[in-house]
């Protein structure tokens, strides 16, 4: 859960999923999680089964669709407060799949570990538009805060740019995702990469 973690944005994308997904493989991304939230489920069907095909070398997770996630033979999923609990989700994909869980308070982080999350995302970190209900910026201090008391790995997300990037890993953030400070980009592979830089994680050679 280190580095750089990719999330698919359709609606934001200039190129589309499939495009941003083999730049973040080319870039060495270890995590690509796709969210779809306007899609129909069949057509969230067929995508998460081409991207999956995408995915050899790095974790794919389905945002929010657990069935999904089994039907594709997905890593695992992300899941936030509203979405399936998480020992139901447990229950259903089992032991060996990846659980992330979205967080944006001291307790729903403790809850989550409790539950036996695989990591959790801090959110939002900073004011977002790419997602409206993402709700007030935690900033920094909830990150700090989560960090004192959990050891699975954290991921920030919410308005991360370069700019303010690096005060996220040195809050403690093990990895974070730049949603809109990637996929506008015309070069994805590139953009992702800058972050990874921050990392001192060097991507792949495409
Ligand atoms: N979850 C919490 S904030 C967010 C998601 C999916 C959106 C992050 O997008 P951006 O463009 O990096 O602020
Ligand atoms: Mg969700």
């Amino acid at each position: 859960m280190k580095g750089y973690y990719f999330i698919t944005d359709a609606r934001l994308s200039r190129a589309g999923n499939v495009s941003d997904v083999q730049a973040a493989v080319a870039a060495g991304v270890r995590v690509i999680q796709y969210r779809e939230k306007a899609a129909d489920p069949a057509a969230v069907l067929a995508e998460a089964r081409e991207l999956r095909r995408l995915c050899q070398g790095a974790l794919f997770l389905l945002n929010d669709h657990v069935e999904i996630a089994l039907a594709v033979g997905a890593d695992g999923v992300h899941i936030g407060q509203e979405d399936m609990p998480l020992p139901e989700a447990r229950r259903l994909l089992g032991p060996g799949k990846v659980i992330g869980v979205t967080v944006n308070t001291v307790d729903q982080a403790l809850l989550a570990a409790r539950q036996g999350a695989d990591y959790l995302g801090v959110s939002p970190i900073f004011a977002t538009q790419t997602k409206p209900d993402a709700g007030e910026p935690a900033g920094l201090s909830l990150l700090r805060e989560i960090r004192r008391l959990v050891s699975l790995p954290l991921i920030g997300i919410g308005g991360i740019t370069l700019e303010n990037a690096s005060a996220v890993i040195t809050a403690g953030a093990d990895g974070l995702c730049a949603i809109s400070a990637v996929v506008t980009q015309p070069d994805v592979a590139a953009a992702i990469r800058a972050f990874q830089r921050l990392f001192g994680q060097h991507g792949g050679a495409g």
